[in-house]
């Protein structure tokens, strides 16, 4: 893909469908008694692995041509034992979701993944769900591939060592299938569609500031899904509707539940120029979002912000790349074991592209208003770390390239079309 710098983006857009509430609808559409339609379906390669995996476990469900997708549930206990591996692609979120449910199964199962996948670690819910009962083993106990065997689950209370939703959940779906209430001690917030989801299909879920209670439930009870487009997707157009002279774009349709929406709060510390309207609430919260180009300054990314704006940290430092003065992103570490290594990832690129990017032991630091100027970016076969270095090409003075642009399949396949759409 090869990228220039551009003269102003304009128009409106939807991005796709919010990969976290898309995955969450197909696992516990499939754990529930009865049908569940799916609208607003996001048709990355992530939710896709998890469509199949469940389907390995004997659900049907039905693909529409326009993101709706229906599950037909099979109830909590009518999974059926896979014929072979299931393989959770390049998904943290498929897989580690998964082993919660997975564990609380009468039949074995095994879990593997990609090449970046089979780096994450997975010793972080290895050793919850072990105190739980689960018969859970990885490679030295803390990598995939993962082997899962029968085990009887009783509820357990446990302090997460990190803010992570994929950990929490993975906890509590586990507890459905306990003999007790299962809870869990968040450090600080992180997004809660999963506790969303499962009270809406009837399962008692207590939150209270950090501590979630999950109530095991005879059954979950069907309910239709209207996903949100992703702010994690959105992000992308908002930093660019951002730095990009001359530009106003409206992102329609946008999740902002309040674990999630980090991101507008940093960008508007940045004075970036953003008008919410047409606010609504269809089991998340949505609105429209429309962003006109101003000049951002420098801001402080950290503490209990950070898991409300992980996956847009790469995009915020392209951002912080163009502002006056000095961002500095601390508290982050949990950005070195995503797809990629993150912080390394964004240091290197926007320092190939002239950016003064100082790399910290858990962050950043950005001195922003260098010119910047096109290069190679390598993608590191991050989807968030394309897309983010994408928005860096244009306002980067001659070309770039970007040679791993398929990878953006992840979570938006269409995205260099809707940039283009923009006059990109
Ligand atoms: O699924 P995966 O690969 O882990 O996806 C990422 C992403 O950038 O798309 C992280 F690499 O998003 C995670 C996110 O970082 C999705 C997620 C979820 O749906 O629960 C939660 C976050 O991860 P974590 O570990 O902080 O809970």
């Amino acid at each position: 893909m090869k990228l220039h710098s551009s003269n102003g983006l304009h128009g409106s857009i939807t991005v796709p469908g919010d990969k976290s509430v898309s995955h969450r609808s197909v696992m516990l559409g499939a754990l529930a008694d009865g049908v569940t339609h799916v609208t607003g379906f996001l048709m990355g390669e992530d939710c896709l692995s998890t469509i199949d995996c469940f389907r390995k476990m004997g659900v049907r469900i039905d693909v529409g041509d326009d993101h709706t997708v229906t599950v037909h549930g099979v109830g909590l206990h009518g999974l059926t034992a896979p014929t072979e591996r299931l393989y959770t692609g390049n998904s943290g979120t498929t897989t580690r979701l998964i082993s919660g449910i997975l564990s609380g199964q009468s039949f074995a199962s095994t879990l593997t993944g990609d090449a970046s996948i089979e780096k994450r670690p997975m010793g972080r819910i290895i050793t919850p769900l072990r105190q739980m009962g689960a018969v859970i083993s990885g490679v030295d106990d803390k990598f995939c591939p993962l082997a899962i065997e029968p085990g009887k689950l009783h509820g357990i209370t446990y302090t997460l060592p990190v803010a992570s939703a994929q950990l929490k959940s993975a906890i509590l779906l586990a507890g459905l299938y306990a003999d007790s209430p299962t809870t869990v001690i968040e450090p600080a917030p992180s997004r809660d569609h999963t506790e969303r989801m499962l009270r809406a299909m009837g399962c008692g879920v207590d939150t209270d500031g950090c501590r979630i209670t999950v109530y095991p439930p005879d059954h979950l009870t069907a309910r239709d899904v209207a996903v949100p487009a992703d702010i994690s997707s959105a992000a992308f157009f908002l930093v660019a509707g951002a730095i990009v002279p001359g530009s106003e774009i409206t992102v329609r349709n946008v999740g902002i539940n309040p674990t999630r929406d980090g991101v507008l709060e940093v960008l508007r510390a940045m004075g970036a120029d953003l008008t919410l309207t047409n606010r609504r609430d269809d089991g998340e919260p949505v609105c429209d979002i429309t962003v006109r180009t101003s000049q951002l300054h420098g801001t402080q990314i950290g503490g209990a912000l950070i898991p409300r704006l992980i996956d847009e940290l790469p995009v915020l430092a392209v951002a912080a790349a163009c502002a006056q003065g000095e961002t500095v992103i601390r508290d982050a570490t949990e950005l070195k074991v995503k797809e990629s290594n993150r912080i390394a990832a964004m240091v290197r690129e926007l320092t190939r592209a002239g950016a003064d990017v100082t790399e910290t032991d858990d962050g950043m630091i950005i001195r922003g208003g260098k010119p910047l100027h096109g290069a190679a970016f390598e993608t590191y076969h991050d989807h968030r770390i394309a897309m983010s270095m994408a928005i860096c090409a244009l306002v980067c003075a001659g070309q770039s390239d970007i040679a791993d642009d398929g990878v953006v399949a992840i979570s938006y396949p269409d995205f260099f079309d809707a940039l283009r759409r923009l006059g990109g």
